[in-house]
């Protein structure tokens, strides 16, 4: 139920000040954020009325057995995993292992993940992971997971996501839900907003890099800002590969794409180049960039640029006055970067002004067919309240912001601030709705498709404080869900939910159909099955085997099957500091019959999903008996589901 503030000096008050005291003191201090929104904020009601009660709100409680209608998948920022919610029950679903360590799968420790970390790892990477005793980053920062589309629509196929701290895209599979590639993007630093091509279909993901570097970043100009540069990078969304790379001017923050596959577009908060919080927030006007798709693989093809780490990079800074790019000034710092579902309008949130830009993206081509004024592709800049960050829209041409400061989403509708613009007198404010507590990004379903739906939003609260019980100074965010079916916004649901997710989509359940067991060929271990082939093995046939490298004899391999309730062997012997590799495979092919293996004292364990193979690497520890065990509750004699290696002393 939504909470109605009882008094002007309500407990959201206090938080709000605090929170945007922390976030912004700096901006508002310099007394650069418009106080006030002129936007009849009085006359509008908070939360609901019986009387408005909506259809939809009584369908987000959705009761044991029955199924969610979409699936919601979020980012978890620093946590460095992507999870899958229901909507509109909220229920969290599975939580998918990207560019973290994950204790219960396995990831970043099976050989299987440990292929796909190191696929596009630079040498350089390697080398300073190796000196940290590391094999991969077992970090990330994800913000942002966008499915791929087929023109304009979601197309189920895969969902693509940023790592902000180690520069890296990477790609999960929608057919099975698992991280299928990793990309570690050359020359750009910070890969932060991140969206796949719309159409015709996704050939690109589009990576902004948000920290800016020397190009050739060897130490040997590092105090010379002026070498500094920022990189934008297209993605070969097939081949998880750099496509191309675009210098420009300016920190790219978030980013988007339009309907025809003509355009990207960045938001840039640091047009100065700033390396300090004054410097970056020093002009009164920052910019978004527009990417000419066609213009730049014209040039690719031709071979202009340069090739830098086996990547063409163009230039398409303010000076090099390129047909790659144009600057469109936007008010100081803006964020968020939206593209709406009516094909033609691209809404850019103002951040430190209370106001959102649009731009009529119909009009970009003539931004680059002559000298015209940049800021003539603006078609409104409504001012809607304090730290609009991100919008999102509905099928009926209404936008939904979420507003930092003020800890709320104001709904407004893009045609009437494009009247009221154009000086008519027209208020396109059409509701505002409290929100705990300043918020981020905010979803409808399929909003950043052609098929936007009318019925949910879901915004993503930065901060939860009060709302739910304390669990010391570490709170969980606040996901929550708003009923937009009706005129009014109504608030249905608090998702408490672990550190950080920035953004989320939402994803009508027909748009997918994942598999309930694997493919025995999957590609996912075709390197294993490969190293089983050239050891005798038949993994389609399964025999259980232990085999010692011929031309290395500290490297063991042991080949065993698991059918509930047991491995196949239940035991095998190997040597103190063998080099061991054990490899499952899950004969079983029932729904919902994952398997584990866990080798105990050794750091080691894995999933092994329905006809799945896994393999996972370790060095035997000193001489003993060692029990192995299924760490998945998968029959009554799970318990029983054990064997013993036994390690031999070296010298025996
Ligand atoms: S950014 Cu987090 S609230 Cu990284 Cu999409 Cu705007
Ligand atoms: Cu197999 Cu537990
Ligand atoms: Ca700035």
């Amino acid at each position: 139920m939504s909470e109605r503030p009882t008094s002007g000096i309500s407990r959201r008050g206090l938080l709000g000040a605090t929170a945007g005291g922390a976030a912004l003191a700096g901006a508002i201090g310099g007394g650069r954020l418009a106080l006030g929104t002129g936007a009849g904020l009085g006359a509008l009601a908070l939360g609901s009325t019986a009387a408005q009660a909506q259809a939809a709100s009584e369908g987000y409680n959705v009761p044991p057995g029955q199924l969610d209608t979409h699936y919601g998948f979020w980012s978890s920022g620093q946590t460095g995993e992507m999870r899958i919610l229901g909507i509109p029950s909220m229920r969290e679903l599975m939580r998918v292992p990207v560019f973290n360590r994950c204790s219960a799968t396995g990831w970043g420790e099976t050989n299987e993940s440990l292929r796909i970390h190191q696929r596009t790892m630079s040498e350089k990477t390697k080398k300073h992971l190796a000196a940290n005793g590391k094999k991969v980053h077992d970090n990330g920062d994800l913000h942002h997971v966008h499915m791929s589309f087929t023109d304009g629509k979601y197309d189920g196929k895969y969902l693509f996501m940023n790592d902000k701290a180690n520069t890296r895209v990477a790609r999960v599979r929608c057919d099975v839900m698992k991280t299928d590639a990793i990309l570690e993007i050359p020359n750009a630093k910070a890969i932060h907003g991140m969206r796949p091509q719309k159409a015709p279909n996704t050939k690109y993901v589009f990576c902004n890099g948000e920290d800016e570097a020397p190009l050739v970043n060897d130490g040997t100009t590092m105090q010379d800002v002026s070498t500094y540069v920022n990189i934008f990078t297209a993605v070969d969304a097939e081949a998880m590969l750099p496509a191309w790379q675009v210098m420009v001017s300016g920190n790219l923050d978030n980013c988007d794409a339009d309907y025809e596959g003509k355009w990207a577009f960045s938001t840039s908060y640091n047009s100065e180049m700033g390396m300090t919080l004054a410097d970056m927030t020093a002009s009164e006007m920052d910019h978004v960039v527009i990417f000419n798709i066609a213009a730049i693989e014209a040039a690719v093809a031709a071979g202009e640029g340069q090739e830098l780490n086996g990547v063409r990079v163009l230039d398409g800074r303010k000076d090099a006055k390129s047909q790659f790019t144009r600057y469109v000034p936007i008010a100081n710092n803006p964020h968020g970067c939206n593209m709406a579902p009516d094909k033609k309008h691209l809404c850019v949130g103002g951040k430190l002004s209370p106001t959102v830009t649009v731009l009529d993206v119909t009009k970009f081509d003539t931004l680059f067919d002559g000298e015209v004024d940049p800021r003539s592709v603006v078609v409104a800049e409504p001012e809607l309240g304090l730290g609009p960050l991100h919008t999102a829209f509905d099928g009926r041409g209404n936008a939904y912001t979420s507003l930092f400061l003020d800890s709320q989403v104001v709904k407004w509708n893009i045609e009437d601030a494009i009247k009221a613009y154009a000086g008519e007198a027209v208020d396109p404010i059409k509701d505002k709705i409290d929100v705990h507590y300043q918020p981020g990004h905010l979803k409808t379903v399929m909003g950043e498709t052609s098929e936007a739906e009318n019925n949910w939003l879901v915004c993503l609260c930065k901060f939860s404080k009060d709302r739910f019980l304390n669990v010391g100074p570490l709170k969980p965010e606040n996901d929550q869900l708003i009923d937009i079916s009706g005129d009014k916004m109504i608030l249905v649901h608090d998702g408490p939910n672990f550190a950080e997710p920035h953004d989320a989509i939402a994803v009508a359940a027909s748009k997918l159909n994942p598999l309930s067991a694997w493919n025995r060929q999957d590609r996912m271990w075709a390197e294993t099955r490969k190293q089983a082939e050239a050891d005798g093995v038949n993994l389609d046939d399964w025999q259980d085997m232990v085999i010692r490298d011929k031309d290395d004899p500290k490297k063991v391999r042991v080949y065993m099957s698991s059918q509930a309730p047991s491995f196949a062997l239940e035991s095998f012997t190997v040597k103190e500091g063998d080099e061991v590799t054990v490899i499952v495979t899950n004969l079983d092919d029932i729904d919902d019959l994952t398997h584990g293996f866990t080798m105990g004292n050794h750091g080691a364990a894995m999933e092994v999903g329905p006809q799945a193979t896994s393999s996972i690497t370790f060095t035997a520890a000193n001489a003993g008996v060692y029990w192995y065990y299924c760490q998945w509750f998968c029959h009554a004699l799970h318990m029983e589901m054990r064997g013993r290696m036994f390690v031999e002393p070296a010298g025996a």
